[in-house]
């Protein structure tokens, strides 16, 4: 791991840099970056290294944005965007666009998110991880104090729905599938995939979730799926059903939650993504020995993997060519 999403955890530099601050100034920055979680001494040298003759800068050095026409996010600059008066395009750092306060980032302006088979990698080990962990009976060892052996499931009876087929969830539903689960998923458009049976759009969304003995959420957030993961959604999994909140922190409404791991209907979560990050030290969720918490980090953002695929963005955009993996604005990811 390089960068994760967790901003206390910018990691160590991954070779020996230039510092970003050390670079001309005199030259005109075509590329700006910022990010509150990600380390510019490991994206902007390699940027650099990629774009030879393009300016790159982090947001804070700039003195003229005026001539910027890319931007390298996480999230906006704490400026905003609106000194940006000749931006192009938006690049996302991450796979989600969410974070970058899409409603605000003008029509005209180019957004694409980051597509990086890496990504579908990291993310199928997390959710398989997890599968196993609560199909093997680890979150009722993890918090026993008596030797008291589980029922284990045929792995038949262990049915798993992935919410969300897109480039993440359709590679970990595959994977749960090759690995022997009975698997479920659900998109809004109709999929196809080996293996798994395809579920699409809103009026399937009880029948693909009935009887689920281990939910996984792959979800980008969007107005239509704030708050999905809730009472009703919950009320029809199998009891004692388990959680995977891998998209966002407001795809899950909390209060439901702690309420089904208290009635039981919920046998376990385990978080990756919260409303607010980091997640604060007196958040209910630390106390509650039935969610496991993860600080962001399924799969996350490596330099050496993405920073190739964000500068044939930047080439793409400065050349006004359209850009790959292009945010359909309209429906929001
Ligand atoms: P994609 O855009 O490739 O896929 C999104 C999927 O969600 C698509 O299958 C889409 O359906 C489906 N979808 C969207 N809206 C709805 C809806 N209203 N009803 C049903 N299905 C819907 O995204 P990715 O797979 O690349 O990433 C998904 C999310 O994962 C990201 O947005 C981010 O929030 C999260 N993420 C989390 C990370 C972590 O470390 N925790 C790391 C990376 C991403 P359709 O295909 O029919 O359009
Ligand atoms: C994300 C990411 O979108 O880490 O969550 O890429």
């Amino acid at each position: 791991m390089t960068s994760g999403r967790n901003s206390s955890g910018v990691a160590g530099s991954i070779r020996p840099k230039p510092s970003t601050s050390s670079i001309s100034r005199s030259r005109t920055v075509t590329v700006v970056f910022h990010s509150s979680v990600d380390d510019p001494e490991e994206w902007i040298p390699r940027l650099c290294d990629l774009l030879p003759g393009v300016e790159i800068r982090q947001s804070s050095e700039i003195t003229d944005a005026s001539s910027v026409r890319v931007g390298v996010f996480w999230d906006q600059p704490p400026e905003g965007l609106s000194a940006y008066t000749a931006l192009v395009a938006v690049l996302s750092l991450g796979a989600g666009i969410d974070q970058l306060a899409p409603e605000t980032i003008p029509p005209g302006v180019q957004l694409a998110r980051l597509v990086d088979p890496n990504f579908a990698s990291l993310m199928t080990e997390y959710c398989l991880l997890g599968v196993l962990r609560f199909y093997r009976n680890l979150h009722a060892y993890e918090r026993a104090s008596q030797w008291t052996p589980a029922r284990l499931a045929q792995r038949e009876e262990f049915v798993v729905g992935v919410m969300g087929l897109g480039t993440l969830g359709s590679a970990v539903a595959a994977r749960l599938a090759a690995n022997g689960f009975p698997v479920r998923g659900w998109s809004a458009r109709q999929k196809r995939i080996t293996d798994v049976d395809c579920y699409a759009g809103q009026e399937a969304l009880l029948q693909f979730a009935a009887g689920l003995q281990c939910l996984i959420c792959l979800l980008p957030l969007t107005p239509a799926t704030t708050g999905i993961l809730d009472a009703r959604l919950f009320a029809h999994l199998q009891r004692n059903a388990v959680l995977i909140n891998v998209g966002r922190g407001a795809h899950l409404v909390q209060p439901d939650l702690l309420a089904a791991l208290e009635s039981g209907q919920l046998a376990g979560a385990m978080l990756d993504v919260f409303c607010k990050e980091p997640l604060p030290a007196d958040h209910p969720f630390w106390r509650n020995d039935r969610i496991l918490i993860t600080p962001h980090v399924a799969a996350v953002s490596d330099p050496k993997t993405g920073a190739p695929i964000i500068a044939a963005n930047i080439r793409r955009a400065l050349r006004g060519d359209p850009l790959l993996n292009v945010v359909d604005r309209a429906r929001g990811y």
